[in-house]
């Protein structure tokens, strides 16, 4: 392979996860999720190389092998992880990108630690890449590296994929650093982002803040074409269409079904996160059971709200709000031995994911705002009995395949429960046709597409357009 062939992928956290072993000695595991198992075997193919903090703070790691991967880790001080991570990326421009669904924090401390380590990972990438080597960004936190890189390295092709929405102009005019993220993202050759709508976000930021020529889908910027456009994400179908035929695996669904005593079964599965509208969700089920709608016993929600972000004060305060909430619903209307919300705190395995999606006759998914939501496609990657209905908020992005959801606006507490009735009665052959549609678009765009529709466009020559060289 030659080097001018090399790809280079960087993201905050690497794609593995420590360990310690039953004799207390520390590996590497490859961690969850779709993206990495999209990646990997493209890394693989490619000799790859994966740019990414290790997880633990102050921690200086020499570069090492995994999985058939390259890693480098790129270190982080604890006053890094507070200002950079949990701050700018997660108290400014997570609120900020989500619809402010709640206040951004502006604080310039966090600002120029969000340089800083920008900055790091930009070093850090120059040095690594090979000559003409394939670099791919990967989401909100690095948002000034394609420009930073591009400064130190001319020769390399530079991709950004952004997981999360782009705001529009209204809401990203209030960063008082608004133009120097247009102009990190600007040292890209191509910026993708999960939705049609988030990539017209951008280019219309471009020419209105950057005063840029644009011409559909492409900013031209410093004498370059950069092309903005749409890839929406997916899951690895395949695997999880595997999972689902392990017998363990159909035992546990069984199991669950069991411990409930046959209620219908609604669930959630979450990062405990404000943008996930799980306490919309809670609202309007306990409703029901108040209006007489349902009884305890004949339906019952299981909320997962995986740990996230535990040290930022808004998720503090959510899961104060939502265990409260919890408790009050419970208390109201569950039963000795029958509650009406199971909530669990935790994490769990993919295993143990699958036959929860397999026990649930109705998946909830409803955020206030969502770049994609990938627990919507991996349910309906899961039923293949055509069985279960699928509640899906109109703000995820989602949305715009999976048509044949039960759709909902989240802020709507009467609809979404109108919503989750039709969920629940609807004739079971209308379940099959809606099932079966949505199946059809995520088993034939699942997550190789997407990662090899990014790639495939990265490599295209960008050609040189008759405004970009008037530009010029
Ligand atoms: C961001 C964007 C976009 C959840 N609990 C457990 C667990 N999960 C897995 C799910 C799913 C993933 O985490 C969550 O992905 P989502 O897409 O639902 O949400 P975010 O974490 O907010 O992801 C989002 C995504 O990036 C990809 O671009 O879709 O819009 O916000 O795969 O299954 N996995 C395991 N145990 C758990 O307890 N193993």
């Amino acid at each position: 392979m030659s080097r001018a062939r090399e790809f280079v992928v960087v993201a905050n956290r690497l794609p593995v996860d420590r360990v310690v072993g039953a004799d207390g000695s520390p590996s590497w595991r490859r961690s969850p999720g779709g993206l990495v198992s999209a990646i990997a075997p493209l890394m693989r193919r490619r000799h790859g190389t994966w740019i990414g903090w290790s997880g633990a703070p102050d921690e200086r790691l020499e570069p090492f092998r995994e999985d058939g991967m390259s890693l480098v880790p790129v270190h982080q001080s604890s006053e890094d992880v507070e200002l950079y991570y949990e701050g700018f990326s997660n108290a400014t421009l997570w609120p900020l990108y989500h619809d402010v669904v709640a206040p951004p924090v502006y604080d310039r401390a966090m600002w120029d630690a969000y340089v800083r380590v920008n900055e790091r990972f930009a070093e850090v990438t120059a040095e690594v890449a090979g000559k003409g080597a394939m670099v791919w960004i990967q989401d909100y936190q690095l948002q000034l590296v394609p420009a930073l890189l591009r400064n130190l390295r001319p020769d390399l092709r530079i991709g950004f994929f952004l997981h999360i929405p782009f705001p529009p102009l209204e809401l990203f005019w209030q960063l008082p650093w608004r133009r120097q993220i247009l102009e990190g993202l600007l040292g890209a050759d191509l910026v993708g982002f999960q939705l049609p709508g988030a990539a017209q976000n951008f280019v219309r930021l471009c020419r209105r803040l950057l005063d840029t020529r644009t011409a559909k889908q492409d900013v031209f910027w410093d004498g370059r074409t950069v092309r903005a456009r749409a890839f929406p994400i997916s899951v690895d179908a395949g695997e999880l269409g595997r999972l689902i035929h392990e017998p363990s695996v159909r035992r546990r669904a069984a199991e669950i079904r069991e411990d409930l005593r046959d209620a219908r079964v609604l669930l959630g599965v979450d990062r405990l996160d404000y943008t996930k509208g799980i306490t919309q969700r809670l609202e309007a089920f306990g409703e029901l059971f108040r209006d007489g709608e349902l009884r305890p016993g004949e339906a019952t929600f299981i909320q997962i709200a995986t740990p996230s972000r535990e040290r930022v004060e808004q998720y503090q305060l959510l899961r104060d709000q939502i265990e409260q909430q919890v408790g009050h619903i419970n208390g109201e209307h569950g039963e000795l031995g029958t509650p009406v919300i199971h909530y669990l705190h935790s994490s769990f395995d993919r295993a143990e994911l699958a036959a929860l999606y397999l026990a649930a006759d109705v998946m909830v998914v409803t955020p206030l705002r969502d770049g994609m939501n990938l627990v919507a496609k991996e349910y309906v990657a899961c039923r293949e009995d055509l069985r279960g209905a699928l509640v899906l908020s109109e703000f995820a992005g989602a949305a715009a395949e999976l048509k044949r959801a039960y759709q909902v606006n989240p802020y709507d507490i009467d609809g979404l429960k109108k919503s989750l009735l039709d969920a629940l009665r609807d004739h079971p052959a209308e379940q099959g046709r809606r099932m079966r549609a949505m199946r059809r678009r995520v088993l034939e765009h699942d997550v190789d597409r997407w990662a090899h529709d990014f790639i495939a466009a990265l490599e295209e020559p960008t050609p040189p357009t008759a405004i970009a060289r008037e530009a010029v």
